[in-house]
C-alpha cells in the first residue's frame, strides 16, 4: 500500500510511528517493500542559527522514526549534551535561547555543508536518512527557501508591529505575544519538492497528521500545486484532528488558529480544511475526531475514535481508523 502523510514536527512524527505499526512495520527503523510510506514534511520552521541550517520538522521525523529522539522533549537527540551551546553563550553569541545540542550540531553541519555545495534539501535529507533509516520516505515540502514569520506587537516600539521568525516566537516567547498574522515567507515562489506531487497522485491513501493546522499542515498546503494535487488524487484524503475537546493536544495550535480566525475546535478545523466533494478548495473526504465529540463537517465523513497518541498501539489504532476512512484496506 502507498500512503502519503502530510506532517509537521512532534505530533506528525509520533503519528508516523503509528502509521508504520498499522501497516505491520516496526515503528522504529527501516521499513520493507510491502508498503511505501511517504511523509511530506513542513520546512517553514527551518532557520539559520549560528551559521547552521536547521530543519526542525525533518529532523524530528528522522530522529523519531530512526530511534534517536529524546521522547521527553519531542525534539533533538536522546542523551544530548549542551557544551557547544554553553560555550556560545559564554561568548555572548546570540541567540542563546535556542537549544543547539552537541549531537544535533553534527546533523546541521552536514546539512549546511551539503547545501553550500549545491545539494537541494531533498538530497541532504536522503543522505541524513541513510544513517537513520526512518522506514518512511521523508520529503521536504519544497527545496526552496520558505520561512514562517509571525507578526507581533513590537515590545520595544509600542503601537508598531514587527515580524519575527517562527522559532523566535515559538521557542523564545513560547507563542505568548499575540500573533496578528503568520506568514510563510517565500511560499508563493516555492515549488513542490521532488517526488511530492507524484507521491500524492499515486497514493492509495493520503492522511493529514494531527500536526499544527496552521504552521505545519497549513504551510505544506500553501506550497503551490499541493492542494490541487490533493484535490485531484484518486486516494481518499483523511485528516486527523489535532484538537481534542477544544484544546490542542500539544504545542500551541490555539495561538496559531486564532491568528487565522479559526476557532480551536475539531469542527472548526475540519471546516477549515473543507470538503473535497462539496467545495472548490476543500481537501477532506474524511475527518477523524476524538471519541465523544459530535462534529459536523458538511460533505466530509466524520468518525470519532480515541485520539490520544499515548503509545504506539494507540496511535496505530488511530492510523488504522484513518486509513479505513480513506478507503484503504488494512489487512
Ligand atoms: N524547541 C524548544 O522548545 N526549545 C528549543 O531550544 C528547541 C531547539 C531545537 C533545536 C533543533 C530542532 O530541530 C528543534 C528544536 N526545538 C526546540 C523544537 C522546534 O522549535 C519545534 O519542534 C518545531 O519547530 C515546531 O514543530
Amino acid at each position: 500500500m502507498k500512503v502519503v502523510v502530510v506532517v509537521g514536527g512532534v505530533g506528525g512524527a509520533r503519528f508516523l510511528l503509528g502509521v508504520k505499526a498499522a501497516l505491520g512495520l516496526p515503528p522504529i527503523g527501516p521499513g520493507d517493500s510491502t508498503h511505501e510510506i511517504t511523509a511530506v514534511v513542513n520546512t517553514g520552521d527551518d532557520v539559520w542559527m549560528h551559521g547552521l541550517r536547521i530543519s526542525p520538522d525533518l529532523d524530528t521525523c528522522m530522529y523519531t522514526l530512526g530511534g534517536g529522539i529524546d521522547t521527553e522533549r519531542g525534539w533533538g537527540h536522546q542523551g544530548e549534551t549542551w557544551v557547544v551551546k554553553e560555550e556560545l553563550a559564554a561568548y555572548g553569541a546570540e541567540p542563546t535561547w535556542f537549544g543547539l545540542g552537541d549531537k544535533d550540531i553534527a546533523t546541521h553541519l552536514i546539512r549546511t555543508r551539503m547545501l553550500r555545495a549545491g545539494y537541494p534539501l531533498s538530497a541532504v535529507t536522503e543522505a541524513l536518512c541513510d544513517r537513520w533509516q526512518p522506514g518512511v520516505r521523508l520529503l521536504p515540502m519544497t527545496d526552496d527557501r520558505v520561512e514562517t514569520h509571525v507578526v507581533i506587537d513590537d515590545p520595544e516600539d509600542p503601537g508598531n508591529r514587527k515580524a519575527i521568525h517562527f522559532q523566535e516566537w515559538w521557542v523564545r516567547y513560547r507563542a505568548e505575544p499575540q500573533a496578528h498574522s503568520i506568514v510563510p515567507v517565500g511560499v508563493e515562489e516555492a515549488k513542490p519538492g521532488p517526488g511530492v506531487l507524484d507521491a500524492i497522485a499515486e497514493a492509495d491513501a493520503v492522511l493529514l497528521a494531527p500536526s499544527n493546522p496552521v504552521v505545519s499542515v497549513g504551510t505544506v498546503l500553501a506550497v503551490p500545486g499541493v492542494t490541487e494535487a490533493l484535490r485531484k488524487t484518486e486516494a481518499g484524503v483523511v485528516g486527523v484532528s489535532p484538537i481534542i475537546s477544544g484544546k490542542p493536544v500539544r504545542g500551541m495550535a490555539d495561538a496559531c488558529l486564532s491568528a487565522i480566525g479559526v476557532e480551536t475546535s475539531a469542527e472548526a478545523v475540519g471546516i477549515h480544511y473543507g470538503s473535497r466533494q462539496t467545495s472548490e478548495d476543500g481537501l477532506l473526504d474524511g475527518w477523524l475526531v476524538a471519541e465523544g465529540e459530535t462534529v459536523h463537517v458538511p460533505g466530509v465523513a466524520v468518525r470519532a475514535v480515541p485520539l490520544l497518541m499515548s503509545d504506539v498501539d494507540a496511535t496505530a489504532a488511530m492510523a488504522r481508523a484513518a486509513l479505513e476512512l480513506a478507503g484503504a484496506e488494512v489487512e
